[in-house]
């Protein structure tokens, strides 16, 4: 599916005569010269709430029950299911999506994973091992495309262990090695990606690594988190 997205994606931009970037990260990758909107929110806990309050506020933009889905499914992704992130907005956007039909139901099948999948998670939660006491670090051994699926939400749960402040998972797809980074805040997860140059949020963010090598890319997390506690903790 998400091969399918990223070709669509290419095709909508290579026809496209004007683009209008939305976005609520930092970097951006898609802006040239056919870009004539730019907006850019990283307050907002996700893409999702941005365009949902921007309906919301434009007389006379209908919505359909299934946009209204796809939206209010961005917004569940994007915070943990309203545990990051997520403020008044947050809440005004889902609220909204509710009266324009999104359903709870329908929103919770589309967050199934198969068993296989859910099994590889547990297994890379259950094999999580202290980088310091309040960070943890696991691998996902599912070498599939949907391993990130697995890896994200393990790194989630990660962070419901009491006294846990951050979480790695680090992941391999098609032999190159990825990372997922969670934060409860004290650490800045974007900040510390960034140095292997990845990036995203400060309580989310991810990676890919040069080496192939998923061993390696543990030991390149674990030399970054020493420097950082070095660097700012100590
Ligand atoms: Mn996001």
């Amino acid at each position: 599916m998400q091969i399918a997205l990223k070709c669509l994606h290419e095709n909508i931009l290579k026809n496209a005569s004007n683009i209008a970037v939305i976005d609520h990260h930092a970097t951006q990758t898609d802006i040239n010269d056919k870009t004539k909107l730019l907006y850019i929110d990283t307050t907002s806990s996700s893409t999702s709430e941005m365009v949902t309050l921007m309906i919301e506020n434009s007389e006379d933009v209908p919505i359909t029950k299934i946009e209204a889905i796809a939206l209010l499914s961005g917004i569940i992704v994007d915070t943990n299911h309203f545990s990051i992130n997520a403020d008044r907005k947050t809440m005004r956007a889902a609220a909204y999506l509710l009266d324009k039909g999104a359903d709870i139901k329908k929103i919770r099948s589309l967050f199934r994973v198969d068993e296989n999948l859910m099994q590889f998670k547990a297994k890379t939660v259950e094999s999580a091992i202290h980088l310091k006491p309040d960070i943890l670090i696991s691998k996902c051994e599912c070498d599939c495309e949907e391993a990130y699926v697995a890896a994200s939400q393990a790194a989630n749960d990660l962070l419901d262990i009491d006294g846990i402040e951050a979480s790695f998972v680090l992941y391999s797809v098609n032999g190159k090695v990825y990372v997922s980074g969670r934060s409860c805040g004290k650490i800045d997860m974007n900040k510390l990606l960034s140095r292997v140059g990845g990036g995203g949020h400060a309580t989310m963010a991810g990676a890919q690594f040069e080496s192939e090598n998923i061993d390696e890319a543990q030991t390149i997390i674990e030399n970054i988190v020493n420097d950082i506690y070095k660097e700012e903790y100590r």
